[in-house]
């Protein structure tokens, strides 16, 4: 990959999900010579990585940091189309994503309140602006894969929990003894990280060889309007600040599947930080189709300066 050798300015809107950051880039990315979304994304890791990287590492980002870029869609019906990206690569579906970038389309002026629909590489995904500017969404078809799947830990025994796609692929986790709480952290990130390792050197995934890139550890909520707290460990081995909008839709999923939530019925997702979502499902066959809420703030209205001289124009990470 050539770096850029002239400076680059990026216009970028910072939002806030619940707490979940996302960066959506507005304008300056380099123009693609490809039109379908997969050939765009791998032409961005090989050819323009270090947008990511500068937008999502130090100095400019930090690990939990998601961005989204906005582009052409193919579809004259869509908003837009939108990539996502993190600290270590690019996204399947990103719900918080969603929201942030609704949000932000909604700051712009590009959107009224009324249903919308977005390309991204897991499928259109149609969200809805409310008149209070609250967002809600459609992720894509959602499954439980495989329920009480072992996974042997070093500190924390053999725990089980559920395989569950849901734009991105979930190992779900109730039973791991843990509090979830801001103030368990720690504990929290080691508990995943072992998860992680089992099902990496065992080669658990997802169907079609799926690979499980974030780990759901489920725990009683804080708040009465919530059914259940979680903390999701991202692919970057971050944790998620809002209450994920595909970990949502894994958990309803599941819970679908087990007969403990109805269609229509509204579960309260609560995240680490305290942050809400509310989801529900409708069937279509045998997968669900999760509809998702949450709300989204504008943080911040930048233009980023990419300058080759600085040598850590490009970001570094830990
Ligand atoms: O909200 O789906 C989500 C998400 C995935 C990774 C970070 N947030």
């Amino acid at each position: 990959m050539a770096l850029p050798t002239d400076r680059v300015e990026l216009n970028v809107i910072d939002s806030h999900t619940g707490g979940e950051p996302t960066r959506t880039i507005i304008g300056g990315s380099p123009e693609l010579s490809t039109t379908n979304i997969a050939d765009q994304i791998q032409e961005l890791k090989q050819e323009h990585d270090w947008m990511r990287t500068a937008l999502t590492h130090e100095p400019r980002g930090y690990e939990a940091m998601v961005g989204a870029l906005l582009l052409q869609p193919q579809n004259p019906e869509a908003v837009a189309r939108v990539v996502y990206f993190n600290n270590v690569g690019y996204l399947g579906m990103c719900g918080h994503g969603t929201i942030g970038v609704a949000a932000t389309l909604s700051y712009l002026g590009n959107i009224s309140p009324g249903e919308h629909l977005l390309e991204t590489i897991a499928g259109d995904v149609v969200f809805t602006l409310h008149e209070d500017n609250r967002v809600s969404f459609v992720n894509v078809p959602s499954y439980r894969y495989r329920t009480n799947v072992p996974v042997a830990t070093k500190n924390f025994g053999t725990l089980s929990g559920d395989i569950a796609y849901a734009g991105n692929w979930f190992y779900l986790c109730a039973d791991h003894g843990l509090e979830v709480s801001l103030s368990n952290l720690a504990e929290l990130d080691r508990c995943c990280r072992e998860i992680r390792h089992t099902l990496d050197t065992e080669g658990i995934g997802g169907e079609n060889g799926g690979i499980i890139d974030h780990v759901e550890l489920i725990g009683p909520p804080s708040r009465d309007d919530a059914n259940a707290k979680n903390y999701v460990d991202c692919p970057g081995g971050e944790y998620d600040r809002s209450p994920c909008g595909t970990g949502t839709s894994a958990k309803i999923a599941c819970l679908a599947a087990a007969g403990k939530l109805e269609p229509g019925q509204t579960w309260g997702q609560e995240s680490v930080t305290g942050s809400l979502f509310e989801g529900s499902f409708v069937w279509q066959g045998d997968k669900v189709i999760p509809r998702i809420m949450g709300e989204a703030f504008v943080t911040a209205e930048t233009k980023v300066i990419i300058d080759p001289t600085d040598t850590l124009t490009f970001g570094f990470s830990q």
